[in-house]
């Protein structure tokens, strides 16, 4: 047996000495060294050996396992190094080859919108501010004629982080911040565009969506103030042949209230599938501002009059780009994104 071992571990370092490929090195090392290799067979035959020469033949078989893996191991590193420098010899890098392209980004369309229609309120003498997404009860509802148990509360599912504090449903709290550090000055005129926060999930509404809104105080502002500016916004928005057209409604913060219509954008006027062959689709809200609501921003219904208005900013851009759904905005695809 220590002949066979001895035999062995020659015959293996001899036939190292030739070239291999890490595959073929690796059939050896399990020919040799695997479980069913040609080692561990010679040491099955161990019971034959007696019982005094077993501690002397165990201690070499040992040492010529160690001694086979040490070598298996350095002719795997010597292979690997063949193998890199070979391919370092293949490889050129062509120093000459064009950089790869960067591609360019593009705005977002609901922040095109916002962009397009900040440029026409700002043309009519706008100006635009901003106020935090978080707010508070106060301004989120109660100063917009919204008292803790108002039923149109619920029209605007909210998402509370205290009973106090709220993700705003609306941006109508910063033109209640604009008033308050406008101290009453006059004219003030702002529009607010951001994010806001509604519990609503479908096909049609996000739990956040974006809008504008907007507000005009002044002395003698008049409901015809309010036509004048919204019908010149829907001409630049969406065409010199825009006509609008108020109905009735009901807003807790506007007294009186009007939906604004636009004429269809597909069909003109003439009735199609998408205006429900009415001719027209409803892309705002607007009214006079409640004296509740002038009062709690700090001007005196008596000497001032205001009109406001909001609209979504979502289906606006839907309407301009002709999109039919909604997520499209929000699934950051740039098949979609590149487009505008
Ligand atoms: C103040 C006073 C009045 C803002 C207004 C609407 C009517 C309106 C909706 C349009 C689509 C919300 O996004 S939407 O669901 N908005 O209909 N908003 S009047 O009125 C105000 C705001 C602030 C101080």
């Amino acid at each position: 047996m220590r002949q066979q071992l001895e035999e062995i571990k020659e015959k293996t370092k001899k036939v190292l000495e030739e070239n291999f490929n890490s595959e073929e090195l690796n059939d050896l090392k399990v020919k040799i060294l695997g479980k069913k290799g040609e080692l561990t067979t010679i040491l099955k035959e161990m019971g034959k050996v007696s019982a005094e020469e077993r501690p002397v033949i165990g201690q070499l078989a040992n040492q010529v396992r160690d001694e086979l893996q040490q070598v298996f191991a350095e002719k795997q590193q010597e292979i690997k190094n063949k193998e890199l420098e070979n391919k370092l010899k293949e490889e050129t890098i062509d120093v000459t080859l064009p950089g790869r392209e960067m591609k360019k980004g593009s705005i977002h369309p609901i922040t095109k919108t916002i962009m397009e229609a900040e440029d026409i309120f700002i043309g009519l003498g706008f100006e635009i501010a901003e106020g935090p997404e978080i707010e508070t009860d106060f301004y989120n509802f109660e100063a917009l004629n919204l008292p803790k148990d108002h039923p149109a509360r619920d029209m605007q599912d909210s998402f509370y982080i205290t009973p106090e504090v709220l993700l705003r449903t609306h941006t109508s709290p910063v033109q209640i911040r604009s008033m308050i550090e406008k101290k009453s000055e006059i004219p003030l005129k702002i529009i607010c565009p951001g994010k806001v926060y509604r519990r609503d999930d479908d096909a049609t509404h996000s739990p956040m969506f974006h809008q504008i809104e907007g507000l005009v105080i002044d002395k003698n502002i008049r409901m015809s103030d309010l036509k004048g500016v919204l019908l010149t916004f829907a001409r630049e928005m969406f065409g010199t042949e825009q006509k609008i057209r108020l109905r009735p409604s009901f807003f807790p913060f506007t007294e009186p209230s009007a939906e604004v219509d636009i004429s269809c954008v597909m069909c003109g006027g003439k009735g199609c599938r998408v205006c429900k062959q009415t001719g027209w689709l409803e892309i705002l809200g607007s009214g006079m501002v409640h004296p509740n609501v002038l009062r709690y921003g700090g001007y005196d219904p008596e000497e001032v009059s205001a009109f406001a208005f909001g609209m979504g900013v979502e289906r606006i851009a839907m309407l301009k780009y002709g999109i039919n759904d909604l997520r499209l905005f929000y699934e950051n695809d740039v098949r979609f994104l590149s487009q505008f």
